[in-house]
């Protein structure tokens, strides 16, 4: 069978078995397109099916969550954990918390997981979950309400060495201590059963800025491996939740100047650039009023404020998108090719279209891949699991110095599986890495 009709192949099983999931069908072409030719090479793969049970999640858990609003009325949503692939370690990842979240949006989001998590060499098998519960606007006892219910059914499903949730979109410190409390009554055990937890209660120092830090590393490491800098830089930023203000804060730590945020109303663009006091404010505005965007244009003269679009207009050498999933589609691409963009990192999950990315192959633009720029947060997870099972509490610089090594080391992986005649494919890079850690254990472990 050639690489292209083994792909064709995958794709006409996943489609066919797991119909109306277009974002699920992205991530698994995405990752085949990489993959296929080892399968192709090595028969002991395609006689095991990696490929094929790869694509099969392990488990999927959907359940009605019932909870009541502040005025005594009832409401409903529906609550999903998909286990996707514990191969190599207990199922590991975030729990989102958004009206989009569907069984697809999960199961592409537990299918990157796998190769994410293999690429930190941490043992953590790939899991996501979630509702469509929107907790923008509720209360804080909404939202409790809501964790403890959504918990009430998750706890039996989930354990230290089984599975171990943290938080993704919409599930920050405030609904993770809501989760943990529950789920801690619930277990009648103190365990390191999710991640992202307060430092008073057993969380890791750094888990709070590890995306976003990593992020910032990652694409340091791409621009060193080109004898270059981001320092004096011009880089755009979309979002402006955790993962895009700790990019912000990195990047402005290594001398970057960063110009752009955002979130669903739309984008702020600040022509000099964020500095310490206005990123004070936006994490203020953000982390503690929950407040939108358009506030910050109206702060800080010479602030714009663009209502209902993402700042790929405005030019950029490098681009972090950070916010959420297609976000990035090919006029946008287009757009940021013609500005002068030099290199693309995804701090949130598959932020690019297919299109955009071959466009930004195309045009020679560098390109990381969320499941190497953004393994960040999970590798701090990972450290979080390490600290709790040793009871123990870890420094700023120790879990920070950790963090700065598996970046480099995931740099690394991409450079040795993705190097290309004239520059790396981080993409191939990556998939290749990760999946070759993952095929080996599920051909070691025989046909589960
Ligand atoms: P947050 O909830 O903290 O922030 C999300 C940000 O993105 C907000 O500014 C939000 O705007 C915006 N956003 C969300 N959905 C949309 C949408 N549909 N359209 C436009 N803007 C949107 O989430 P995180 O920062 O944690 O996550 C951001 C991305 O990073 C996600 O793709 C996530 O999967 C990924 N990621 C997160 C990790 C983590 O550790 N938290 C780890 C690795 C990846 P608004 O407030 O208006 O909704
Ligand atoms: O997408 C991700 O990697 C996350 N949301 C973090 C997962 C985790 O378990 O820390």
């Amino acid at each position: 069978m050639s690489v292209q009709a083994r792909i064709d192949a995958l794709m006409d099983l996943v489609k066919s078995r797991s119909p109306h999931e277009p974002e699920f069908h992205q991530a698994v072409h995405e990752v085949a397109g990489s993959v296929a030719h080892l399968v192709e090479d090595n028969p002991a793969y395609a006689d095991a099916r990696i490929l094929e049970r790869l694509v099969e999640p392990d488990r999927v858990v959907i359940f009605r969550v019932t909870w009541m609003r502040d005025d005594e009325s009832i409401a409903i949503n529906r609550g999903y954990r998909v286990q996707f692939n514990g191969a190599i370690g207990p199922y590991k990842g975030g729990l989102r918390f958004h009206p989009s979240v569907t069984l697809s949006v999960l199961k592409f989001l537990g299918f990157e997981q796998i190769f994410k998590n293999s690429l930190t060499g941490l043992p953590m098998g790939g899991g996501k979950g979630g509702s469509d519960f929107n907790p923008k606007g509720r209360s804080d006892a909404e939202v409790m309400r809501f964790c403890q219910s959504f918990m009430i059914e998750l706890h039996r499903h989930i354990g230290p060495d089984t599975d171990v949730p943290a938080g993704d979109i919409g599930v920050g410190a405030r609904e993770v201590g809501y989760l943990f409390g529950q789920y801690r009554r619930l277990a009648n055990a103190w365990t390191g059963t999710m991640t992202g937890k307060g430092i008073a209660f057993g969380g890791s120092r750094i888990r709070t800025e590890a995306t976003g830090y990593g992020s910032v590393y990652f694409a340091q490491n791409m621009l060193h491996h080109i004898s270059e800098e981001l320092a004096g830089k011009t880089c755009t930023v979309s979002g402006s939740g955790n993962v895009a203000l700790y990019t912000i804060e990195k990047a402005l730590a290594f001398g970057a100047k960063v110009v752009t945020a955002s979130d669903s109303g739309g984008f702020i663009h600040d022509p000099e650039g964020f500095d310490a006091e206005k990123l004070a404010y936006l994490k203020n505005l953000k982390e503690v009023e929950r407040g939108r965007i358009s506030e910050y244009a109206k702060k800080f003269k010479g602030a714009t404020f663009t209502k209902d679009q993402r700042p790929w207009s405005v030019p950029c050498d490098v681009a972090f998108p950070s916010a959420t999933q297609n976000e990035i589609g090919l006029e946008d691409a287009k757009g940021l090719a013609k500005n002068g963009c030099r290199l693309v990192c995804e701090g949130a999950n598959m932020p690019s279209t297919a299109e955009a990315i071959d466009v930004f192959h195309d045009g020679g633009i560098l390109f990381a891949p969320g499941k190497a720029a953004n393994a960040g947060g999970v590798t701090v997870s990972g450290l979080e699991m390490m600290q709790n099972a040793g009871f123990m509490s870890w420094t700023h610089d120790a879990v920070e110095q950790r963090l700065a090594e598996i970046m480099r080391d995931i740099h690394a992986t991409c450079v040795q599986h993705g190097q290309e005649e004239k520059r790396v494919n981080y993409l191939k890079g990556a998939n290749v890495g990760a999946f070759l850690r993952v095929a080996e254990a599920m051909l070691a472990q025989g046909a589960v």
